[in-house]
């Protein structure tokens, strides 16, 4: 056994190349005839052994540049100059481990050293918490990302406390995370906050959704008010705030209200109810010997002939009692018949009806009373002049219902008071019909 030893500058990467390891190898068949070496030997036929070839004096510039040429059995090392070959410890070495001629951190491959990977291998001496990274030679044991060394430890980073976030910050082990409040979203960057748009998210506003910064607002469309919770557009029941919204009656509808008129009646404009008259429309029912009569939300047929006995009709409108006959002595000498509608609950005292002496002879003196058909007192006579008195309505009255007023006009005529019968009477049968509405 032979050892070499170049103590020369044996620095911390000086590497003990275990020469005991490089064994010639022998072959020797059963027939002993034939022997051969394996590489790097040749046969010694003097020893009848395979003897090493010293490659550094045989191969001229065995190892090029710097490196300087070791020579071993069974082949040759090229090392630095640095490098020193120290012989083999005195312990037995196991005849099968590797002899390593490189430095620290290398091992021989081939021709060359090779670097070690000690992550790979575990053979590093790094804390569970920090992450090994394999260098040529050597290797580091570094913090992973989000981690810095304290001592031999590594210590997760608070990144909250340099204000990363523009909202919140959430530190967690190795990194952190940004958050932002209520109506934002985190930005590309991961750090800003952005409004969000509700409205293009499917914000809950059952009508009308207006973006805003941080926050959005529902809005309703006209008719509908927003419900406490924000969000819901319920209708607004118009016609519970007021029950002048019509003059008749409102009906509430989605987002809107109408009015409408009771029978007879028809809207004039969005609220107020305008009766019909039927009898201009056509929609009387009245036949050819009666007259139409509008009146308030219907109408009335009167037949042309009004006339009773005693007195006899005489034209279209006016009936006369003969004065041959008895019974007329006592009656009006002509009754007009005259129709008109008034509405309920009118204010009072109010004028209804003008009465107008149609002729008169001169030098009459003319009075007017209410002959029959006011039981109630519901009305009064206003004389105006000698030819022309008022009927007053006294109190209010409700509808529907229906007064026949026989008006008399009692002429009294001096002049003529040698005929006997210088006071004669004529009347006028006034028909008023009271509305069921005041309108
Ligand atoms: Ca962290
Ligand atoms: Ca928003
Ligand atoms: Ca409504
Ligand atoms: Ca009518």
């Amino acid at each position: 056994m032979q050892g070499v030893c170049v103590p020369i500058l044996c620095v911390c990467t000086c590497v003990s190349v275990l020469l005991r390891s490089a064994v010639s190898q022998q072959h020797h068949t059963e027939s002993d005839t034939y022997t051969e070496c394996t590489d790097g030997y040749h046969w010694d036929p003097q020893t009848e052994h395979c003897k090493d070839i010293n490659e550094c004096e045989t191969i001229p510039d065995a190892c090029k540049g710097e490196m300087k040429c070791f020579n071993h059995y069974g082949g040759y090392l090229c090392l630095p100059r640095s490098a020193s070959v120290i012989p083999a410890a005195e312990t037995p070495i196991a005849p099968t481990e590797a002899l390593n001629p490189c430095p620290m951190g290398y091992e021989p491959h081939r021709d060359s050293c090779v670097d070690v990977d000690e992550c790979e291998r575990d053979e590093h001496d790094c804390q569970p918490s920090q992450q090994c990274i394999n260098t040529l030679g050597s290797f580091t044991c570094q913090c992973p990302d989000g981690y810095r060394k304290v001592g031999t430890e590594c210590i997760d980073i608070d990144e909250c406390r340099y204000r990363y976030c523009q909202h919140r910050c959430v530190n967690v082990p190795g990194s952190f995370a940004c958050q932002c409040e209520p109506g934002f979203q985190l930005a590309g960057n991961n750090r800003s906050c952005v409004d969000v748009n509700e409205c293009e998210m499917g914000a809950p506003c059952s009508q009308r959704c207006y973006n805003t910064y941080g926050t959005f607002l529902c809005r309703c469309e006209q008719g509908y008010e927003l419900g406490p919770d924000g969000f819901t557009c319920k209708d607004i029941d118009e016609c519970s705030y007021s029950s002048y919204q019509c003059q008749f009656q409102c009906v509430n509808e989605p987002g809107k209200f109408s009015c409408v008129c009771p029978e007879g009646y028809q809207l004039l404009g969005t609220r107020m109810c305008q009766d019909i008259n039927e009898c201009e429309t056509g929609e009387h029912q009245c036949t050819d010997s009666q007259t139409c009569v509008n009146i308030h939300g219907r109408y009335q047929c009167v037949d042309n002939n009004r006339c009773q006995d005693p007195h006899v009709q005489v034209s279209d409108n006016l009936c006369v009692c003969p004065v041959n006959k008895p019974a007329c002595r006592d009656a009006p000498f002509s009754i007009v018949h005259r129709y008109m509608s008034i509405t309920s609950e009118r204010s009072v005292p109010s004028d209804i009806f003008q009465i107008q002496a149609t002729s008169v002879s001169a030098g009459a003196y003319n009075t007017f009373r209410i002959r029959s058909g006011d039981d109630n007192g519901d009305f009064y006579i206003r004389q105006i002049n000698n030819i022309s008195a008022m009927l007053v309505l006294a109190r209010a009255v409700s509808g529907p219902r229906e007064y026949t007023l026989d008006l008399e006009m009692v002429s009294v005529n001096p002049l003529l008071s040698y005929q006997g019968n210088y006071q004669t009477s004529s009347a006028l049968r006034l028909s008023i019909y009271v509305g069921q509405y005041t309108f």
